[in-house]
C-alpha cells in the first residue's frame, strides 16, 4: 500500500534522496538535518527579539539570573553545538570565531565533512524586525580521515563545496539548500515544527527586473560599476526594463528574493575598501554555489567566485551575483576594469 501524502518534511526528503544512492553513508543527510535543528532553535529566539526590552539586552541578567547573550553568539553556539555533537562534521569555521575550530574527538576525527557558516547574517537588522539569515557551506575534507581536520580542509575553493544553504528568518522561516543535484527550499510549518518541502528544484530566472546595491556608496565605486548602475537606471521597455532597485541590507533576504524572482545583487569594492565587505568563505561561496546550481552566476567582477583560492578564514571579496543574462550584461561593463 502506498500512502498518498503530498508534503515531504526535510528529514523525509533527505532520506528519499539518500535512498537513490545505495552506497551513501547518510552523513551529509544527517548534517543537513542537524543544521535544520539548530535553525529551529535560532528561529525561536529571533522571533522573540522584539521583546528584548522586556527580556533583557546583551550582557544584562535575565529573570532566570542568566546573562543574556547576543543573538549572533547564541546562533553561533547552536550551530556549532549540533555539528560538534553530530556524526558528520570534523570542524567548523564561523564569522563569530577568530579561527577555525577542530573538534578533535573520536567521532569527529572520523567524520567526512567540515562546515563554515555565518550564524546570523544581517544581525544589525534584528532590532528593526527585518529578515536575517544563516548561511553555510559544506566541504569534504582533504585531510586523512581518523585524524583531526586541518586548515587545508577549510581553505578549499568554493567549486569543491558538496552542499551549501541558508536559512531565512522572515515572514516565514525557510531553509534552502543546494547540492550538485539541485536546489530545494523548505518552509517551517510552526504547527508541527518541521521544515516542509515547499520550493522543489528552485531555478533562478535567467533575467529579472531587480538590481540590489548600496546606492549610498555610489561615488565610492569604480567608474565601470557606476556606469552599470546608470545602465540599470536607464532601462525601459525597449531593453528589458524598467528595473527596480531593492536593497534591504540583509544579504540573505536580498539574494533570496533575486533567486526566486530574478535579479542581480552587488557588493562591489569601494575606494576605501577595494575588497568590499562580504566574506568569501561563509557568505559569498555558499551563495555562489546555490545560485550557480539554480542556473545563475557569481563573480568578483573579474573571476568566478568559486574559483578563488582562499588564503584565510575571514577574507573579503567583491560580489556580483544573480540571474545569468543580467550577469552577462554586467560583464560587458565591469570587465573594462581590467584594462
Ligand atoms: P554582517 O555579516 O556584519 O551582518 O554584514 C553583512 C551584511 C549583508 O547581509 C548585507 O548585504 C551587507 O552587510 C550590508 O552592508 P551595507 O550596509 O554596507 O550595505
Ligand atoms: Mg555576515
Amino acid at each position: 500500500m502506498t500512502v498518498n501524502r503530498k508534503i515531504l518534511t526535510l528529514d523525509e526528503f533527505t532520506i528519499q534522496q539518500m535512498r537513490q544512492f545505495p552506497t551513501a553513508t547518510g552523513e551529509l543527510s544527517s548534517l543537513l538535518r542537524d543544521i535544520g535543528l539548530a535553525a529551529k532553535r535560532v528561529n525561536v529566539e529571533v522571533n522573540k527579539a522584539g521583546l528584548v526590552d522586556i527580556l533583557g539586552d546583551h550582557g544584562s541578567i535575565n529573570v532566570q539570573g542568566e546573562e543574556v547573550k547576543k543573538l549572533d553568539i547564541y546562533a553561533n553556539n547552536q550551530f556549532m553545538g549540533v555539528l560538534q555533537h553530530g556524526i558528520s562534521c570534523a570542524g567548523i569555521g564561523s564569522e563569530e570565531l577568530d579561527d577555525f575550530v577542530v573538534f578533535d574527538d573520536e567521532i569527529s576525527n572520523n567524520s567526512k565533512y567540515v562546515v563554515q557558516f555565518d550564524p546570523l547574517d544581517g544581525s544589525g537588522n534584528i532590532d528593526v524586525n527585518i529578515s536575517i539569515g544563516t548561511i553555510f557551506s559544506v566541504y569534504r575534507r582533504i585531510s586523512e580521515i581518523g585524524k583531526p581536520c586541518t586548515k587545508e580542509d577549510f581553505l578549499q575553493p568554493g567549486s569543491r563545496q558538496v552542499a551549501a544553504g541558508y536559512i531565512i528568518y522572515g515572514s516565514s522561516t525557510m531553509y534552502v539548500y543546494a547540492t550538485k543535484r539541485g536546489v530545494n527550499g523548505f518552509t517551517l510549518d510552526p504547527a508541527i515544527g518541521e521544515f516542509c518541502l515547499s520550493h522543489p528544484d528552485i531555478k533562478c530566472p535567467p533575467s529579472g527586473k531587480v538590481y540590489s546595491i548600496n546606492h549610498g556608496n555610489f561615488f565610492q565605486y569604480t567608474p565601470n560599476t557606476r556606469e552599470y548602475i546608470n545602465v540599470c537606471q536607464k532601462k525601459d521597455k525597449t531593453n528589458g526594463g524598467p528595473y527596480t532597485q531593492r536593497y534591504i541590507g540583509s544579504m540573505v533576504a536580498d539574494v533570496h528574493r533575486n533567486l526566486m524572482k530574478g535579479g542581480i545583487f552587488m557588493y562591489p569594492g569601494t575606494i576605501d575598501k577595494p575588497k568590499g565587505k562580504l566574506r568569501l568563505l561563509y557568505e559569498c561561496n555558499p551563495f555562489a554555489f546555490i545560485v550557480e546550481m539554480a542556473g545563475g552566476r557569481a563573480t568578483n567582477g573579474k573571476e568566478r567566485i568559486m574559483d578563488i583560492i582562499p588564503t584565510e578564514l575571514h577574507q573579503r571579496t567583491p560580489l556580483f551575483i544573480g540571474s545569468k543574462d543580467m550577469m552577462d550584461e554586467l560583464d560587458t561593463y565591469i570587465s573594462k576594469d581590467l584594462v
